[in-house]
């Protein structure tokens, strides 16, 4: 089981070994573990470049090979044979096998984290790109047709829970396939048959062409259910079932594949300078979390995601947003049981409208934005959707870049807000194509203006440059801090100093009733590229609470106090 509940009673998967064989150019092969960063091997900690992994595996028939990560180019073969390839370390991608025989395969996958002109979004920047299959493979079983995703969009109208349903279905046979596909509401990830833990159900007739791929949508009306709510994550779940005609028993039926989503009954919607959940106003006090742990980079094992999430708790957090991309699947899964508010991200990071130039952006953001819905759309915790942070918003050719892609993100989902976060301060001229606007501002770090002055500046701009009305939120504001380095004088980079510049910071933000909130920058210091031009000490982003360990600086504490005050 991948998630953190089962999104199978029928399909079948097989397990791949945990150790493959890598090789990097004019080095001996050594085995590692998949997942994980190929910088956790010590000799390669700082390695830029290709890599190799191959492993082999016993199987037959038709298959699904699916990625959920690989950093930060993939080119992937099967026995020698070209798969395909696939351009960024934050999404998800797969491939059909059809017709294996018997036998041993050998999966190939050429990785590249190389900084080039082919690669728009990772680029030198102020966290790290690895190298290598940081996230799990998926090898699953299929027969004839598959469900690919499931789509669940809950509705509140006139006191009554509707669910809009969408599921992605495609034939891989070379037949036309008549079959029926339905639906079920459960109160549990477990068989729907004879269950009591089911509480509806909807079905509908599909016809697919051999090779055929399709969107199928219905409806379906809701009993009496509890509602997600942040201190009571109540979740439910939607089995997906390929029943094909049985030649006796119509009733009867035969499933062919399943797949179950989990989701919770919440609506997010934004009235006025207000965001709402499930119509109650939230007031955000979060943290920026980069996703990476010490030398396992950005192969986060999962009691370490555990880890983060209650220490995150334990401030009196309620928030994390996935700077400055999209997260590890089991991350949100988390999040969504433990009502945390995530606002996740597309990838992008600071691009200039050079960067945004770059022949590959547009096409790698929409990949990358694309992906982000198609597979985390149903996690009841992300209430918006984030896109660039920090690019070029003050240009006209960053704007057409904005617009495009914002229209792509509600093309994809109409159901949740959207956001980025400017540090465009008076420049930027995008504020009227988002939902929410959103702002990384850094007085006491990169300003010395008071920052309640400060904050109020960036109202008023953004109340008269295309935000009036919407709900604002401080996005990114901190301090940097060397874990460790204690001193009276209460410098720069010293923990005093960054407990000081929170103290200030987080109360002008919560007191200033125009902010639905404050996002810290950030969590736990982070790896920063080496190459990267504003050097920083240790090559890390220091404004952490914690640092890549996480071992509390006096910051967290200071967060701990002000979030639980306010
Ligand atoms: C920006 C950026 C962050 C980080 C931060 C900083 O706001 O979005 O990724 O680089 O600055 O630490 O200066």
């Amino acid at each position: 089981m991948y998630r953190l509940f089962q999104t199978h009673q029928i399909r079948k998967s097989i397990s791949l070994p945990a150790f493959w064989d890598l090789t990097v150019p004019d080095k001996k092969t050594v085995k590692t573990p998949v997942p994980g960063c190929i910088e956790s091997i010590p000799a390669y900690s700082s390695y830029k470049g290709k890599c190799t992994l191959e492993t082999t595996q016993r199987f037959s028939g038709d298959l699904r090979l699916t990625f959920k990560g690989v950093g930060h180019t993939a080119n992937v073969y099967l026995d020698g044979r070209h798969l395909g390839s696939h351009y960024g370390a934050y999404g998800e991608f797969s491939f059909i096998l059809k017709d294996q025989s018997d036998e041993a395969h050998r999966i190939s996958v050429e990785a590249d984290n190389s900084y080039t002109e082919a690669s728009a979004l990772h680029i030198s920047n102020d966290y790290y790109s690895y190298l290598g299959i940081t996230r799990p493979v998926i090898l699953e079983q299929l027969n004839q047709a598959y469900i690919q995703w499931i789509h669940i969009t809950p509705m509140y109208v006139n006191g009554q829970w509707t669910l809009g349903l969408a599921a992605s279905v495609e034939n891989i046979s070379g037949d036309r396939l008549d079959f029926k596909l339905k639906f079920y509401l459960s109160a549990s990830d477990e068989s729907v048959e004879n269950s009591p833990d089911v509480i509806g159900s909807t079905d509908l007739p599909v016809q697919l062409e051999a090779g055929e791929a399709r969107i199928f949508e219905c409806s379906m009306t809701c009993p009496e259910v509890t509602a997600y709510m942040p201190d009571d994550p109540v979740m439910y779940f939607v089995h997906g079932q390929l029943i094909r005609a049985s030649d006796t028993d119509a009733s009867a039926g035969h499933i062919f594949d399943d797949l179950i989503e989990r989701f919770g009954f919440r609506e997010v919607k934004v009235s006025g300078s207000r965001i709402l959940f499930n119509g109650v106003p939230i007031k955000l006090k979060g943290f920026n979390r980069h996703e990476e742990y010490a030398e396992f980079g950005s192969s986060v094992p999962l009691p370490a995601m555990q880890r983060d999430i209650m220490l995150i708790k334990d401030t009196g957090a309620n928030c994390v947003r996935t700077c400055h991309y999209p997260n590890d699947e089991r991350f949100l899964d988390l999040c969504d049981e433990n009502g945390l508010f995530v606002w996740e991200e597309a990838h992008a990071r600071a691009l200039t409208e050079a960067q945004m130039r770059n022949p590959h952006f547009l096409e790698q953001s929409r990949l990358t934005i694309t992906e982000m819905i198609t597979f985390h759309y149903n996690h009841p915790s992300i209430f918006v959707w984030g896109l660039l942070n920090e690019c070029a918003s003050e240009t006209e050719y960053g704007r057409a870049c904005y617009t495009e892609l914002i229209d792509l993100i509600r093309s994809l989902d109409s159901s949740k807000p959207v956001t980025f976060a400017s540090c465009k301060g008076d420049k930027d001229i995008c504020l009227d194509l988002v939902d929410i606007v959103s702002y990384n501002i850094y007085p006491k770090w990169y300003e010395d203006t008071p920052c309640a002055e400060f904050i109020a500046g960036c109202v008023d701009f953004i109340r008269t440059h295309g935000g009036a009305g919407k709900p604002i939120l401080i996005s990114e504001i901190g301090a940097g801090a060397i874990y460790g380095y204690r001193t009276n004088t209460r410098c720069k980079w010293s923990e005093e100093y960054q407990a000081d510049a929170l103290s200030e910071q987080i109360p002008a933000v919560l007191n200033n009733s125009e902010c639905s909130g404050v996002i810290i920058w950030q969590f736990a210091d982070c790896r920063a590229d080496e190459s990267w031009f504003a050097k920083r000490p240790k090559s890390q982003n220091n404004k952490g609470v914690v640092d890549l360990y996480r071992r509390e600086k006096l910051g967290y504490e200071k967060v701990k106090e002000l979030f639980n005050k306010t």
